[in-house]
């Protein structure tokens, strides 16, 4: 008999998808992981899920319970018994609690392995922390802030996706900075694309740089500098209207608002600027005939299919552009139609098949800070106006001394509290900084129920044993729960095994041994777009706004944040003494900062600041060399590619590379947030990741 076990597994990480996937065991090893030979035709998994047993076996993965030996942000760490470092968390956070109250704590991280229904780095920190009383807690998130802030607004509902089958339908689709074959965004989006293109379809792609998603599915790139997404929308708007290429019957039926936004863009609102393609051109950096030119395929292509990449929100004034990019669509009749789109969020923004979660206890009161903003919560406390003084910090899976905006600035707010802890499987820049460190599972050696981005469910098998001394996030806080005396709350006496069992039981799925068995099951409509019911009949189905119709302008909005009721033009003003614009997109090889400790990862995605021939030679900058780049906030070293895939005048770094400060306080990593500022797009008070001023200079030698 052979001893190879393939048994379906799927990742349960933050990185848009949850995929099909096949572990190949053999002798108790994970030897290789390929797609699910059960998954449907179009469904594929990326590099980083064949990949994990890399990141199962990693060498510098955490053995045992590590105890600070040296100052914070040394390194220094001594490996101690699970009981004493349980002992020792239990003791200080209860401390803590008796002196401060448990809101002195704050609750950090939780996108590490989100998408599990049992092992769900968010859902446990907030269930145990939830049972300690309540603590201080983050809301909105570093990815949608904006979006998720104004879509209410503007449709009623957060629920604004589609299937990625219903893209070839669409005669055009606009990519409008999302880069859909370097990011996952669920796994069938790639080939559904590809479909398209096939088919015929234009493929728009507007983005700053020239990606691989411009090279495989693009007909057309438009360059825009980051952050003037509103600018462009508002000349493609002026375009429709002038041209006689709106759907006013669209408009009437189904929206208010839009004769208020059609004014403002002709140049008859309070600030009398029209804002053609010309007024754009100059903003944007796209020719004006280029921007005119595109307004009339998009307002003449029925169906087409706007897909706003998070990108363009995560600017200043991201709030207004994901207003445009849904007005646009609203403008073209392309919403609730099947080709067309929302033009709001799109992946894993429609219900999946009914599954329970192991969940946190409602009713628990836990004040909230933005996340974009924590390191500030904790420096600056109620003194300046957030609700709680920190002491504390418990992390499970975040890795935000990477991720958060303005490293220094959270080191500092590290260095500030009394006791932090952290889970995670490799000693991150964020571990470093705690005080302890319980080294956790990865999602191979465990059991769940993944949550992909579409209409299904995965289950994902254990298929190794805990490494070395790591032990599951449920287990370690139901063991510190026992120490602080809410044990029986928190584990209601299940193992996360009965809890998962629950959790099928209690589910949609009628049979729960085939799909251990399959590890797929798929819910009954696959073709779906958010809104049909709506647009189908509005009277039957009619919206959660005030008016019941789509709020193109919103008095409610502006009510609520004293910001106009109707998206308006907005950006990042000048920064003197700085004249390059930095994006800081996501990595097709890393989710975040996961999986940059290993070479591998590196060596396919070597690190480098993208910049334009001229602002090179301008800079005396060589290709290969390094560059130190500089911002209000830091400077780092970093080595340069010079190439046309980016425009002139933008740079870019990807994000998730550990930092690596040297005593000179430059950052050798490159590490883009070593350059980035917690100052966040209003009204959200979200990420702007992709508004940053910046220099360049050729490295002294
Ligand atoms: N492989 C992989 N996939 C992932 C992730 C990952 O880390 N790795 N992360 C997942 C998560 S949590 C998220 S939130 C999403 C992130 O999804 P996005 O926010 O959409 O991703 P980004 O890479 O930031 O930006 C996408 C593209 O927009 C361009 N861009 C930047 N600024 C602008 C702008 O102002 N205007 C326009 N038009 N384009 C701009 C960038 O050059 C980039 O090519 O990805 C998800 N998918
Ligand atoms: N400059 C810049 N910064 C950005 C962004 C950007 O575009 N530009 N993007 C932002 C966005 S959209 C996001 S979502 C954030 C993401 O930022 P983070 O939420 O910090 O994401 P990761 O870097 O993936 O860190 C997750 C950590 O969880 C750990 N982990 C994974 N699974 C488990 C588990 O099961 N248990 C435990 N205990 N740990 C686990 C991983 O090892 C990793 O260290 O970054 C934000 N930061
Ligand atoms: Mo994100």
């Amino acid at each position: 008999m052979s001893d190879t076990l393939r048994l379906p597994v799927s990742c349960n990480k933050d990185c848009g998808a949850g995929c099909p996937l096949l572990a190949h065991v053999e002798g108790g090893r994970l030897v290789r992981i390929t797609d699910n030979p059960l998954k449907a035709p179009h469904m594929t998994g990326c590099v980083r899920g064949y990949q994990m047993p890399r990141v199962v076996y990693a060498p510098d993965r955490l053995r045992a319970p590590l105890i600070r030996a040296g100052a914070r942000g040394s390194g220094q760490f001594r490996e101690a018994s699970w009981e004493e470092a349980l002992s020792l968390a239990a003791e200080r956070l209860g401390d803590i609690r008796a002196r401060h109250g448990s809101q002195a704590v704050l609750r950090l991280g939780g996108s590490g392995s989100c998408r599990g229904a049992v092992h769900n780095t968010s859902g446990l920190l907030s269930r145990f922390l939830a049972f300690f009383g309540g603590a201080t807690t983050t809301y909105s998130s570093y990815s949608s802030a904006a979006s998720s802030f104004v879509t209410p607004f503007v449709y009623g509902t957060p629920l604004t996706g589609l299937d990625p089958s219903t893209l070839p339908h669409a005669r055009m689709i606009v990519l409008w900075g999302a880069n859909l074959a370097d990011l996952r965004f669920g796994c069938e989006t790639e080939s559904w694309l590809q479909e398209a293109k096939d088919g015929g379809t234009e493929i728009v792609v507007i983005d700053p740089r020239r990606t691989r998603t411009m090279e495989r599915y693009g007909t057309q790139w438009l360059p825009i500098r980051p952050g003037t997404d509103t600018a462009l929308a508002a000349a493609v708007l002026h375009v429709l209207s002038a041209e006689g290429l709106l759907d006013r019957e669209f408009i009437a039926r189904y929206s208010v608002g839009m004769g208020e936004l059609e004014e403002y863009v002709r140049g008859r609102g309070a600030d009398g600027l029209a804002k053609t393609p010309a007024w754009a051109a100059a903003i944007c950096g796209l020719p004006a005939e280029a921007i005119a030119d595109f307004a009339r395929r998009y307002g003449r292509a029925k169906p087409a299919a706007l897909i706003p990449g998070l990108s363009i929100q995560r600017t200043i004034g991201g709030e207004d552009a994901a207003r445009f990019a849904m007005a646009l669509q609203v403008a073209t009749g392309n919403v609730g139609r099947l080709g067309g789109s929302t033009g709001g969020n799109t992946w894993g923004r429609l219900p999946g098949p009914r599954c329970g979660a192991l969940r946190a206890p409602a009713g628990v009161a836990s004040p909230a800070v933005p996340v974009y903003r924590w390191p500030d919560a904790i420096l600056e406390g109620t003194a300046g106006g957030y609700p709680t003084d920190i002491r504390a910090t418990y992390t499970v899976g975040g890795n935000y001394l990477s991720q958060g905006s303005d490293i220094r600035k959270n080191i500092r707010a590290m260095e500030k509290v009394e006791f932090s802890v952290c889970h995670d499987y490799v000693l991150t820049p964020t571990a470093r900084y705690c005080d302890v460190v319980f080294p956790a599972t990865t999602y191979l050696e465990r059991d769940d129920v993944v949550f992909p981005a579409g209409n299904y469910l995965f289950y994902s098998h254990q298929v190794v044993m805990p490494q070395h001394q790591a032990r599951h996030d449920y287990d370690i806080l139901a063991e510190l729960a026992d120490r602080l005396g809410f044990g029986a709350a928190f584990t209601e006496g299940r193992s996360a095994g009965q809890w998962l069992e629950q959790v099928l039981a209690a589910s949609e799925i009628p049979d729960v041994a085939e799909f251990k068995r399959t590890g797929i099951y798929l819910g009954r409509e696959q073709k779906r777009f958010a809104l049909a019911d709506f647009v189908a009949d509005p009277v039957a189905h009619p919206l959660s706004t005030p008016s019941g119709r789509i709020e193109i302008a919103s008095a409610a909005y502006a009510a609520r944040t004293g910001w106009p009721a109707i998206p308006v033009c907005r950006e990042m003003d000048p920064e003197p003494g700085y004249t390059l614009r930095l994006v800081t997109p996501h990595p097709r090889h890393r989710t975040h900062s996961q999986y940059d400790h290993l070479p591998w990862f590196r060596e396919r995605e070597p690190h480098a600041l993208w910049i334009y021939p001229g602002d090179a030679a301008a800079r005396g900058i060589a290709d290969g060399a390094r560059a130190r780049v500089r911002s209000p906030q830091g400077e780092l070293s970093v080595p340069v590619r010079v190439t046309e895939e980016i425009m002139p005048g933008v740079v870019s770094l990807l994000e998730g590379v550990w930092p690596d400060v040297g005593a000179d306080g430059v950052d050798q990593a490159g590490s883009p947030n070593w350059l980035t500022s917690t100052a966040p797009t209003e009204p959200s008070l979200g990420a702007r990741t992709h508004s940053v001023w910046v220099e360049a200079v050729a490295e002294p030698l």
